[in-house]
């Protein structure tokens, strides 16, 4: 399908329409652009919050501050929370404030912002604002999202079971080694590349890789300590190839273990892994990425349960690739370039439909939005959540599965 038509959003419009006609999909109603700023004040507490009035004791230590850090869903007091209406299926959209180090959580289901939480780890010790959103999975296999944190300072990592938006548990992660326990960290120099499949356990697992191109790959285990492996090609530890950086993660053969696209200019190589978690294929998909493009998106966007991509030219049009294992299965779908600073971010089922769906931000009269694009074998309608607040807050970007 070749799409050429002016503009850019209405010509999903119709799509979407179509979509919206015969699937009886996304039955959502619209939000219009202009009209997503309302917030009621019906505002409840967290299932754990902290107590406003009293900061974090900062008593020396900080092992417990990240655990109690004050989450808030006061809307009037802090206008990135947003409204809990129900409990349902969904997923988690993470934010982070570049200036006052705050975290924004949002739960998301069935294409609403169902409650939103900002959450802030600044106390009189500061190595709290050192604590930062680092991830984004369901850890302990409950299928509801949970939260990875870093510290920035010491290195250590931190793990929230969710219920939503509600923090249910909380522990920073330690190890045991010859009986004695201590925290886990990780050195500056590893960076978390994403969050995906690859225990067959059912929850996720955290990719790892530093500056020497290693990789480790931790399988989560919940609250508890997780089991570090490396990835193996042809039997031997697997490492990034030099100069590569890792594009995202997708699971594009639909055998339940993430799949690492490496992308360097128009050069690519894709890691198959095995159903044992730990065994990887490095070959590449049959046909080429093209240098001037970036791999925006990854995710399933027509339910087959393989991975597809999305693709951002540099004149700002975009292709869609539809994947079964290494080939595009049709052809390509070539989307018509967006209007100037709508920029699409990640993929996330905001539907609850098992289909990946578009992310995106979007400008609006004097802030961003925070938008989708419903996904069901073609892009549907556009539609908006919440407002992305002024102040430096940003959208945490993740590859996730
Ligand atoms: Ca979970
Ligand atoms: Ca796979
Ligand atoms: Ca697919």
């Amino acid at each position: 399908m070749k799409l050429k038509t002016r503009p850019w959003l209405i010509t999903l419009s119709l799509i979407g329409a179509l979509v919206l006609l015969f699937s009886f999909q996304n039955c959502a109603p619209m939000l219009p652009l202009e009209g997503v700023a309302t917030i009621n004040s019906n505002a409840r507490p967290t299932a754990t919050p902290g107590p406003l009035a009293t900061p974090n004791p900062g008593t020396g230590g900080y092992t417990q501050n990240v655990i109690d850090g004050m989450c808030s869903d006061n809307v009037s007091t802090d206008p990135m929370a947003a409204t809990y209406v129900t409990a349902a299926n969904g997923t988690l959209l993470g934010f982070k404030n570049t200036t006052t180090k705050q975290t924004a959580i949002w739960k998301v289901s069935g294409g609403n912002v169902i409650h939103g939480v900002v959450c802030s780890f600044q106390g009189p010790a500061p190595a709290d604002s050192a604590w930062e959103l680092a991830g984004i999975g369901d850890f302990n296999g409950d299928y509801q999202q949970d939260i990875l944190w870093r510290n920035s300072m010491n290195g250590k990592v931190a793990v929230w079971i969710m219920n939503g938006a509600n923090r249910t548990q909380a522990a920073i992660l330690t190890r045991t080694v010859s009986g004695v326990t201590s925290d886990l960290t990780m050195t500056s120099d590893w960076n978390v590349e994403g969050v995906g499949l690859f225990s067959g356990t059912g929850r996720y697992s955290v990719v790892w890789r530093n500056n020497a191109n290693e990789i480790q790959i931790w399988d989560m285990n919940g609250v508890s300590t997780p089991t570090s492996k490396n990835l193996q090609i042809s039997g031997t530890t697997a490492t990034a190839p030099a100069g590569y950086s890792i594009a995202g993660l997708g699971d594009f053969n639909a055998n339940y273990r993430s799949d690492i696209l490496f992308r360097n200019g128009d050069s690519h190589v894709v890691w198959f892994t095995a159903t044992d978690g730990v065994a990887v294929d490095a070959t590449t998909f049959v046909d080429p990425l093209p240098g001037s493009s970036s791999t925006k998106v990854i995710g399933d966007f027509n339910g087959d349960g393989k991975a597809d991509l999305l693709l951002v030219n540099s004149d700002r049009s975009m292709t869609v690739r539809y994947m079964s294992y290494r080939a595009q299965v049709t052809t390509a779908l070539q989307i018509a370039a967006p209007s100037e600073n709508w920029t699409p971010l990640f993929a996330q089922d905001v539907t609850s439909d098992n289909v990946a769906d578009w992310i995106w931000t979007i400008p609006g009269p004097s802030e961003r939005y925070v938008s989708f694009i419903p996904m069901a074998g073609a892009p549907g309608l556009m539609r908006t959540l919440n407002p992305l607040r002024s102040g430096g807050w940003e959208v945490f970007e993740y590859s996730h599965k």
